[in-house]
């Protein structure tokens, strides 16, 4: 899968203040996306999947790719084009041997140089960088890693780099003359009032192509 620029829309029902998390993705998607992750934390395996499955075909109609937080059951089941783990999930190094993984985009979150450099060794595709700034949307968030730290990443690795944690139009230059190649936002966009206004300022901002 080609990495392309702009936003990395990632969905969390949590953020959604209320609205259905499918329509507020819809909006995100007329706005632009360069990718879109489903990040559901809670919830039922049932309603997961069937949100995944609503989105991995809204995202094919549109061409972009769409990826699944955590969870490589639900990214196969829904046919999805990736899955993204944390430093704390199925380790990357387990999933790139996998024949079941084999044809997915497997996206890592990194925060320090360290992981950034074993997470490329490990065999994974794209890498989340961050949080960049402060941000509200993970209660276990690491340190605050800053723009330059996540330059340091970016000239560390051939893979793309994503920028996340508390990023929004205003800042997403900013992380995009570090070298992140898309940023990543929750709140930003599915807290928006106006989740399509918001994703298209920020896909641009961030350097997309307008859609
Ligand atoms: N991962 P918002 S920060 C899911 O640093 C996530 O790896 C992070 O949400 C990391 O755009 C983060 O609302 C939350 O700040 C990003």
């Amino acid at each position: 899968m080609s990495v392309p620029r702009g936003l990395y829309a990632i969905v969390d029902p949590d953020a959604c203040r209320g609205r259905d998390a499918l329509e507020v993705a819809a909006a995100i998607l007329r706005g632009g996306a360069a990718m879109l992750q489903l990040r559901m934390k809670h919830g039922s395996d049932t309603a997961r999947l069937e949100l995944a499955r609503a989105l991995a075909s809204a995202c094919r109609a549109q061409g972009v790719p769409f990826i699944v937080d955590d969870r490589l059951d639900i990214a196969l089941l829904a046919k999805a084009d990736g899955v993204h783990v944390g430093q704390d999930d199925l380790p990357v190094a387990l999933l790139s041997q996998q024949p079941l993984a084999a044809g997915l985009s497997l996206g890592v979150s990194t925060h320090t140089l360290d992981q950034v450099r074993i997470a490329e060794a490990e065999g994974a595709h794209l890498l989340g960088f961050g949080p960049v700034f402060p941000t509200r949307s993970k209660r276990d968030a690491d340190d605050i890693v800053g723009l330059e730290l996540l330059s340091e990443a970016a000239s560390a690795t051939e893979l793309p780099v994503v920028a996340i944690g508390g990023l929004d139009a205003e800042r997403a230059p900013l992380a995009r003359d570090a070298g992140a190649a898309m940023v990543a936002c929750i709140s930003a966009i599915c807290g928006a009032d106006d989740p399509e206004a918001s994703a298209r300022a920020i896909h641009l901002a961030a350097g997309g192509e307008p859609c």
